[in-house]
């Protein structure tokens, strides 16, 4: 079983032409295996092979040295999963809404369990709208989080696809749901549970000693027959490049933003209530422990994050810093979208974050202070119209 993965693996490693392939992040230091050649012939694919094992004992010896060598915790790896995780039967949970588009011929039954704003799920909603799929949200009580009791891990978003057994499969992650099904769609010929084990499980000891858990490969896109001819290497890198932007910067920024002081955090919690229609979805008492107990408790949080994250208290400033840096990257391409004409995966993950915050006084601020407004609007009027919702 386990060789057979690795031949399949194998598989995939030789055929991503000059894409890196395997790639962990070890609190941001990324480990490369690079996958550099597309000849099939058994000859590269030994060759390939005998390279690899070389790599990983050289890499397993030194990784031994060093360990004997040197006291201090340092980054290393725990242990590396495969195993995907599904269920037999959906969950008893009550779907919120039923996002159809009469266009889609996916194929695909999503059920996506988000909090309405969260940044991370803003992320994957931008993509699913935009790329005209139909799909179930079932709406996740921030605080009780019931609805995702039958999940391994207490995150969202986190997605159950139906996979061509019957079963459920839990896609986890925003950047590795957006990947596997990015892939899926360019060719949905591919099995979406083969696609999904290639985004494994990792988990590492960071350079403090803690324990930290990570998905291999979430900003790569797997293709069974190499890198298409219309996607260069250097669209590919910088496409990833900003969708890492996105998770290890840009998103850092939000809360410590809309959650800045007592009375933003409040505004922004009754903001959460309005458009994940939380009266609606849960009785008032639990609205109200929503709103009350997560703005009072995101306030207090948000201070740390900005401790974490190095930010000075002109967290407005970070942001201003962070869209300048996006909108001069858009603009250097003198196209509408740093994808071109059309959006791509990183136009959609910086505007899924940024959309989480839409409703909120930090938002309008960037609006007034930034040059973002006219690629965030014309982003959301491509997803719109992608929806249907748009003439
Ligand atoms: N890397 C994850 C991050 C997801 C995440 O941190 N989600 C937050 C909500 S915004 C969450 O579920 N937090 C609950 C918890 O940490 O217990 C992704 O991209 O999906």
């Amino acid at each position: 079983m386990a060789n057979n993965k690795f031949t399949v693996l194998g598989r995939y490693l030789i055929r991503f032409s000059g894409q890196p392939t395997l790639t962990r992040s070890l609190n941001g230091n990324f480990v490369r295996f690079v996958g550099t050649t597309a000849k099939k012939s058994p000859s590269t694919l030994k060759l390939t092979l005998k390279g690899l094992g070389l790599g990983l004992v050289l890499g397993t010896g030194y990784a031994g040295y060093t360990f004997v060598t040197e006291s201090k915790p340092k980054a290393h790896l725990v242990n590396e999963k495969e195993e995907l995780f599904f269920l037999d039967k959906f969950p008893n949970v009550k779907i919120t809404r039923s996002i159809v588009n009469p266009k889609d011929k996916s194929g695909l039954k999503i059920t996506l369990f988000q909090y309405q704003t969260c940044p991370f799920c803003c992320k994957v909603r931008a993509y699913l709208d935009y790329s005209g799929i139909s799909y179930d949200i079932v709406e996740v009580d921030a605080v009780l989080r019931q609805d995702i009791k039958w999940s391994p891990t207490k995150k969202v978003p986190t997605m159950l696809v139906k996979a061509p057994d019957g079963r459920f499969l839990q896609l986890t992650d925003s950047s590795m749901i957006v990947s596997v099904l990015a892939s899926f769609l360019r060719d949905p010929s591919q099995n979406i549970v083969e696609l999904a084990s290639y985004y494994p499980n990792i988990t590492f000891m960071d350079e403090k000693g803690s324990k930290k858990a990570d998905i291999m490969n979430k900003y790569f896109l797997m293709f069974k027959d190499g890198t298409p001819r219309s996607l260069s290497k250097e669209m590919l890198e910088e496409e990833r490049k900003w969708r890492t932007w996105a998770d290890s910067h840009l998103v850092h920024l939000i809360s410590p933003n809309v959650y800045r002081t007592k009375d933003e955090a409040l505004e922004t919690f009754e903001w959460f209530s309005e458009v994940g229609e939380w009266s609606q979805h849960f009785p008032a008492w639990e609205r109200n422990l929503m709103v009350y107990v997560g703005a009072a408790a995101m306030w207090a949080i948000s201070k740390r994050l900005k401790k974490r994250h190095d930010l000075s208290d002109d967290v407005r400033g970070h942001i201003y810093d962070a869209l300048d840096k996006w909108t001069d990257a858009v603009e250097n391409k003198k196209t509408p979208f740093l994808g071109g004409k059309k959006p791509n995966l990183a136009d959609l993950a910086v505007f899924g974050v940024l959309s989480s915050m839409e409703g909120c006084r930090a938002f309008s601020d960037c609006l007034e202070n930034t040059r973002i407004a006219g690629w965030f609007y014309a982003v959301k009027e491509q997803i719109l119209r992608n929806r249907g919702l748009l003439p």
